[in-house]
């Protein structure tokens, strides 16, 4: 099974481990290939552009290390941005092994399973949740049951796609096997520190809960996950840190949910385990979490259970935008538990987004005087992204019927500079491009004017990241690039390629 390489900063491949041990439990033959970890000091530019630069080893070396004689070879496609460089892995692989069974699965794919059929040598997509879906096609290729009969694939048949009955849910997360690290190599991730939230201790992702009951129309969540939200027992993530902290010493643990906290009661809960248990371990929530249950009670016992990290997704100021997106979340009932949670010594991450289809001007300033407020109120940093609409969405369906936009190689190649401020696409017609390049510089540096002129003592701490390259927040790696730039320019005419990502 392969995480192909990637152009964007690596973490863990939680999917792809939860799948090994799928596989692993059905009694199958494992050898797992992390193309990132496996070579993680190699940066090499790509075909797409000079601009791309991708971090792992190249197709062909991948393709080299996988076993002569293997049956079946798993793909794990999360990022739909990430297309054009698994459709070139996927091409080697094929050209390698003609008789291998070449399966994807992931996020990406599952936002477009015909698509990537049709556009690659692949032979089957899983959609949506893997683990039990890789298990039947593992023995129904085993067992040579006709493929018809696995629900929750997409594949080809003698030159036709076939697809098959979407799969329920797995019931009982608790009896999942744990993703089964043993076969990847951990120590590049710790030696590494391949995490989302910098750490000195060793760090491996983990995830509570599968799924989220809402509906926004730019996520590909409910296609993917489906609305069926479910939750393991805290005990039983519990027992999975304590199994990877007597296994390889793991301390912090990242949790990747989409949305983590909306039980008050069971978040209590796995507080009050974590804080029993004699080994402090550390645990932050950096994809984005609702925050409805985040009462000050909720924070308080979070902090003293050793969370770090809350990121708050209210993505838009604007309350009228958020309608438009049926993002069903009030932004200003962030602004306390952000306060507190900032106030309790945790790193406060505010997502957001511009671009959004029906998003004007006044909404960008709404944006934009929400986000001096969450700076005021404690956030440190903001991810300010793009709106992209990624296969799967309800956003891309729409662009897709109204003819906006259809998948292709340009489309892919557009949403490459996803994190670009100077390249990437916009899909809104009230504003044009390059004013919203202006803004986006413009909601930034208010954000980072109001969380330094409110918490000075940061400025020192900033200053100390850069001057030991350290980055914390996007400006601080910002500046440290630029200044990086600027030494590298003057040592030598030729720039360095020594960046963990691509964007410009
Ligand atoms: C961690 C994470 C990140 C991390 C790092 C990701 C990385 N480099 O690997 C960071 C913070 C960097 C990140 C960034 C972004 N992210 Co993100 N991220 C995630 C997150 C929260 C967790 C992924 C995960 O581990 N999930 C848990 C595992 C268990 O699920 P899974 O990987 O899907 O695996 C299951 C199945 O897919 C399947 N499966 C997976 N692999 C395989 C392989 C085989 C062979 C088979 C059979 C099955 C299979 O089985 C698994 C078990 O059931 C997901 C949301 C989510 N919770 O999934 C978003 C998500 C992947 N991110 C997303 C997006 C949009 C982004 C951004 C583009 C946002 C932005 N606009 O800035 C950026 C990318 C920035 C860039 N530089 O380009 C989208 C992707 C949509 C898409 N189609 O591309 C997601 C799905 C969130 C969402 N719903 O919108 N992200
Ligand atoms: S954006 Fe967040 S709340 Fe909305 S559907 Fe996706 S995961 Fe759920």
């Amino acid at each position: 099974m392969i995480r192909g390489t990637l152009t964007m900063k690596p973490v863990a491949p939680l999917g792809l481990a939860y799948i090994a041990a799928a596989a692993e439990s059905a009694g199958h033959n494992v050898r797992v290939i992390d193309a990132i970890a496996n070579n993680i000091c190699e940066f090499h530019p790509t075909e797409l552009g000079n601009d791309i630069i991708i971090q792992g080893m190249r197709p062909e070396v991948v393709a080299e290390l996988v076993p002569c004689g293997s049956k079946v070879i798993g793909l794990s496609c999360m990022f739909s941005n990430n297309w054009l460089l698994d459709r070139r892995l996927i091409k080697v692989l094929r050209s390698r092994f003609p008789e291998a069974v070449l399966i994807a699965g992931g996020e990406s794919i599952s936002g477009m399973p015909e698509y990537a059929l049709k556009d690659s040598e692949l032979d089957i997509c899983v959609v949506g949740e893997g683990e039990e879906t890789f298990k039947e096609v593992l023995s129904a290729i085993e067992n040579q049951i006709p493929l018809v009969t696995v629900k929750g694939i997409v594949f080809k048949k003698d030159g036709k796609i076939v697809l098959n009955p979407r799969r329920e849910r797995i019931r009982q997360l608790n009896d999942i096997p744990y993703p089964a690290w043993h076969f990847f190599p951990v120590n590049a991730y710790f030696d590494n520190q391949i995490t989302l939230t910098p750490t000195e201790r060793k760090s491996l992702p983990t995830l509570a809960t599968r799924g989220c009951p809402y509906t926004c129309t730019f996520c590909s969540s409910p296609n993917m996950w489906t609305t069926k939200y479910s939750l393991r027992s805290p005990d039983n993530i519990l027992q999975e840190m304590i199994y990877m902290y007597e296994k390889y010493g793991v301390t912090n643990f990242e949790l990747f949910d989409l949305t983590a906290i909306i039980n008050r009661q069971w978040i209590l809960e796995f507080c009050r385990l974590l804080q029993n248990y004699p080994v402090h371990f550390t645990w932050q929530m950096p994809a984005g979490t609702r925050s409805e249950a985040l009462s000050e009670e909720v924070i308080r016992e979070m902090a003293k259970a050793g969370c770090t990290n809350i990121t708050f997704a209210p993505e838009s100021g604007s309350k009228k935008v958020l309608q438009l997106i049926q993002k069903k979340a009030d932004p200003d009932k962030m602004l306390p538990a952000m306060k507190l949670a900032s106030q309790l010594g945790m790193y406060v991450y505010v997502n957001s987004i511009i671009g959004l289809p029906g998003e004007t001007h006044r909404d960008i300033w709404k944006s934009m005087l929400y986000l001096a407020k969450t700076a005021f109120a404690g956030a440190q940093d903001t991810g300010m992204a793009v709106f992209m609409p990624y296969p799967g969405s309800e956003l891309f369906k729409q662009f897709e019927q109204y003819g906006q936009l259809s998948l292709s190689d340009s489309f892919f190649y557009d949403i490459l500079y996803t994190d670009s401020i100077t390249k990437s696409q916009f899909y809104n017609n009230n504003i044009p491009s390059f004013i919203y390049r202006i803004y986006n510089i413009l909601l930034l540096t208010v954000f980072y004017i109001v969380s330094y002129s409110s918490h000075p003592s940061r400025i020192y701490k900033s200053l100390r990241n850069v001057i030991k390259r350290r980055y914390v927040t996007r400006g601080e790696r910002a500046i440290g690039y630029l200044m990086e730039q600027y030494f590298s320019l003057k040592k030598s005419p030729v720039h360095s390629l020594h960046q963990p990502v691509s964007h410009v």
